[in-house]
């Protein structure tokens, strides 16, 4: 495909993709200049560019690393959406295999995508996701606004399984966390030893080494972000990280905890908090909160204040004796439920096992609702049970009974203890592997590369609060971290997206202008995504809103009226 130089492609929707120049062009001008008897030094050291079907394992000889296919790809939809593409060489194959403790056989998988045409010259790592197992998002789709992913825009895209396969037809598969090799994986090896492998690869296909290196994930993919930014600075120059789960171990405790708050509401948690009981909450954060930052436009932009003024205990009515929820209180146990998880759970001397949670009217949305209600509960007994406990405990499955009366049964201050053991076998703790070393002094990221975090205000999975408080760490440390390190909160924003909020931005697009051009990012401009069940009905469909650098915040312009444009707002 890459030979064919003089033709172009064009996708389902009838997008054109115009050509550059492609290596094979230039290795024919190079050949055709030395006939000449000219030279041309700055390619006469480079290796000739590889066809796609040449990519195998044994023409790229590295050690360690097996192609398993290369094939071309033709281009597909339009390169304007996030599962467009361009034609491409699309490579998948593995490095370092080893036999588990288990007895598996394990290896660091990958998915690489290298454009036919257009390459950019930039790399690109894309984020893993939840237990990892399968390629989470290949194409670099996250903080591209939408419209476009890391393919579309001339990267060469990797990504990784983590380090292990799921069996087939379990995405929360979490049996590899017996093998202590493959928690380190899944927690930050993985990331660090292909990315430069995976620079290897595009240097032999195109003939040069790649030039700009990013990195964009959201949730696991922000865990990955931040070991980036802490353990493998030297690889990238930019790096996103979306509601980052860098201390997922004790999140995953937090989800057992808050399961069994709603289970002494109703055994059947769905029905613990109808949405119609967390609108009503939502209703009376609003009540106190949204005017405080200068707008009434059922946003709370300033978060601080919102603290100081909402008083759970007084704010939200409690039902009457007799009486049942109906959209104009809570009942008794609702009303304990919702303050503990807010809280967060605490050890039995009083301390805070994770983070507490901030009051954001977000927590209405159909997101919060999934993980609180049905993801969280499925999801950590596993990943508690079979990756983040030392000694596992096997055996722990995603929808079995077992799953169920784990968090059930479990006790969160005797329980966390287990995120932080260590023993003659498994000799990291999930701590140890999970959550970046020294996240609060990142001297390698501060010398070359840029961090660009942003945190939905509403996440039901990882708490914003959690965030903050490492970003406020981090300025602590280093009065000028805004140079090398920023933080967007996304007011209303659930895990990674919906939520009644500008959901949709182009945070891609900031970073890649702060670290080519210097153009550090005071806003980015967001706007509600199309697909957001959770507009409220008074939004215009595109509501937009500036996303501010903490500590900025979003506030109405003087004497602007129009509470549907971003360019009504200024961060200050
Ligand atoms: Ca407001």
């Amino acid at each position: 495909m890459r030979g064919s130089a003089s033709e172009s492609t064009s996708g389902k929707e009838g997008k054109s993709v115009l050509r550059t120049e492609s290596p094979t062009v230039s290795a024919a001008l190079l050949a055709a200049a030395m006939l000449a008897g000219c030279t041309a030094p700055e390619l006469s050291q480079s290796p000739a560019p590889m066809e796609c079907g040449q990519v195998t394992t044994r023409a790229l000889g590295i050690p360690g690393l097996t192609v398993a296919t290369a094939a071309v790809r033709a281009a597909s939809g339009s390169s304007a959406t996030s599962q467009g593409y361009p034609a491409h060489c699309h490579v998948t194959g593995s490095v370092h295999p080893r036999t588990g403790i288990d007895g598996r056989a394990y290896a660091i998988g990958f998915d690489l995508r290298l454009p036919a045409v257009g390459w950019n010259g930039g790399f690109f790592y894309s984020g893993d996701g939840g237990f990892d197992g399968v390629f989470n998002d290949p194409l670099g789709t996250v903080a591209m606004g939408g419209r476009s992913n890391a393919l579309s825009r001339g990267y060469a895209v990797v990504s990784s399984d983590g380090g292990h396969v799921s069996a087939p037809g379990q995405p929360f598969d979490g049996s590899f966390g017996m093998d202590p090799q493959a928690r380190i994986d899944y927690g930050y090896n993985a990331l660090g030893s292909l990315t430069p492998l995976a620079k290897k690869i595009v240097a032999q296909y195109y003939g040069r080494a790649p030039g700009r290196s990013y990195f964009a994930g959201c949730s696991k993919g922000g865990q990955s972000g931040m070991q980036a930014a802490a353990r493998f600075a030297d690889e990238f120059d930019g790096i996103i990280a979306g509601n980052p789960g860098f201390n997922l171990p004790k999140a995953a405790v937090t989800q057992l905890f808050d399961s069994q708050q709603l289970a002494s509401v109703d055994p059947d948690l769905a029905k613990a908090f109808t949405p119609g009981d967390m609108a009503f909450v939502a209703s009376r954060i609003l009540a106190k909160c949204d005017a405080l930052d200068g707008a009434a436009d059922g946003m709370v932009h300033d978060q601080a204040a919102c603290r100081a003024a909402f008083n759970f205990d007084a704010d939200v009515p409690q039902c009457g004796a007799g009486a049942t929820p109906d959209g104009s209180c809570l009942s008794a146990g609702q009303k304990s439920a919702l303050k503990a998880m807010m809280a967060g759970p605490k050890t039995a001397a009083g301390e805070a096992i994770y983070s507490d949670w901030p009051w954001d009217p977000g927590i209405a949305g159909s997101e919060w609702r999934a993980w609180k209600t049905y993801l969280n509960p499925t999801l950590a007994p596993v990943s508690m049970a079979a990756i983040f406990s030392t000694p596992p405990t096997p055996g722990v499955q995603a929808f079995s009974p077992v799953a169920s009366s784990y968090w059930r049964d479990f006790d969160a201050s005797r329980g966390q203890v287990l995120i932080h053991a260590t023993d003659a076998t498994f000799t990291v703790s999930s701590m140890g592997f999970m959550l970046p070393p020294d996240l609060e002094h990142l001297g390698t990221l501060k010398q070359r590369a840029k961090l660009l975090v942003f945190h939905g205000a509403a996440d039901g999975v990882f708490s914003v609060n959690d965030t903050i408080r490492w970003y406020e760490a981090l300025r602590a440390g280093d009065a000028g971290a805004s140079d090398y390190a920023r933080l967007f909160l996304v007011p209303g924003m659930n895990h990674c997206w919906h939520g009644p909020s500008t959901d949709r931005f182009d945070a891609f697009t900031a970073l890649v202008d702060w670290v080519e051009k210097g153009v550090a990012p005071q806003q980015i401009f967001a706007s509600v995504d199309p697909d957001n069940p959770d507009k409220p009905a008074a939004w215009s469909a595109d509501r937009s809103r500036p996303l501010c650098a903490y500590p900025a915040k979003v506030v109405l312009r003087t004497g602007a009226t129009d509470l549907e444009s971003a360019a009504s707002f200024i961060c200050r």
